[in-house]
């Protein structure tokens, strides 16, 4: 057989890495991981799609915890018995809509908590605690779309409040004022797409800035002076691809860069090359591949984060 390089798509690698991350319960990590249990399925599960083996997981195991975590409010937690917020609540729903199994959870209970999460300035807190931050209002919006229910919040409202976090470099930051971020960007580009409102998008200079994020190594980076990462692999894509600029990057070299980050022992993709790997990262990689066109891999869906064929079925 010939000798594994990561030059080349390892799936199978990576598929029994995902596999084998509910197993490491010996592990430090698993359980400093543990609030983060609902976005890691949706990570695992959106990993798995693109390597088109969904069937990994339990999917009635994934359901019947997903249960357990919807709380009263109609919320969820990142975990049993942790408290509910926006961030894990559109996880849930990402999951309950790939594995079509919404109607296993109260529908109702979640758009009412969505819907009351949401300010009069049109931004929305994260949980009952009030922070605010427009990587909510993606959370809020998106959710709501997906479940089809987008009517119960002001979106012209929203969309305001979205559009004045954007900035004079044409980015985007978590509140009006704050620093563009490329992570930022895809949260407030996404949630214009959702609301049809992509026409506030400067989307000439929002390229420029984008594409400036690649460095000499081929990675890309999520603003000015930094380091080159995997997961900007999708935040910076999937923006890219929002506003149609996505041909505005040097493909080739990008896609050296994610496939030099893949752990040849274990499986999974690290930040940059010689770390270790996690299921973050490894989604985003592996995103990132997709909208680059890699040979092999399902199509990611730039807007939700979601397997493509899915998100067709869904809103055809
Ligand atoms: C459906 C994909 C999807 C997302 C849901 C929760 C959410 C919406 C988006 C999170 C957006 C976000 C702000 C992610 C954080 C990304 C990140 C790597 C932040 C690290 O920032 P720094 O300053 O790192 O620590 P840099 O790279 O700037 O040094």
């Amino acid at each position: 057989m010939a000798p594994l390089d990561n030059k080349t798509l390892q799936t199978k690698l990576h598929i029994d890495y995902i596999k084998s991350l509910d197993t490491r319960k010996d592990d430090l990590e698993y359980w400093m991981t543990e609030h983060l249990r609902v976005n890691g399925i949706y990570w695992g599960l959106t990993a798995l799609s693109l390597l088109d083996s969904i069937e990994t997981l339990d999917r009635e195991e994934v359901i019947k915890l997903l249960q357990q975590c919807q709380h009263e409010n109609g919320g969820f937690g990142g975990y049993l018995g942790h408290d509910p917020h926006l961030i894990y609540t559109l996880s849930a729903v990402q999951v309950l809509v790939i594995y079509g199994a919404l109607d296993s959870v109260n529908v109702d209970k979640i758009v009412e908590y969505v819907s009351g999460l949401q300010n009069e300035d049109g931004s929305f807190c994260g949980d009952q605690w009030g922070e605010i931050d427009s990587r909510f209002s993606y959370c809020a919006i998106s959710c709501l779309s997906l479940l089809g229910r987008l009517d119960v919040i002001d979106v012209e409202k929203a969309a305001d409040f979205v559009n004045q976090c954007k900035n004079f470099d044409g980015g985007y930051g978590s509140v009006p004022g704050a620093e563009s971020h490329a992570a930022q960007v895809f949260c407030c580009v996404g949630a214009l797409s959702i609301t049809k409102r992509l026409d506030l998008v400067d989307s000439e200079l929002l390229g420029w800035w984008l594409s400036e994020r690649q460095l000499k190594n081929g990675g890309l980076n999520g603003r000015p002076q930094k380091l080159e990462d995997v997961c900007y692999s999708w935040w910076v894509l999937s923006s890219m691809s929002m506003i149609g600029r996505l041909h505005w990057i040097d493909k080739d070299s990008l896609i050296a860069f994610i496939l030099g980050t893949q752990d040849l022992e274990t499986g999974g993709f690290a930040d940059r090359s010689g770390n270790m790997p996690d299921v973050y990262h490894t989604v985003f990689g592996l995103c990132g591949l997709s909208l680059l066109g890699y040979p092999g891999l399902q199509e990611v869906d730039p807007v939700y984060c979601m397997p493509k064929r899915v998100m067709d079925k869904l809103l055809n």
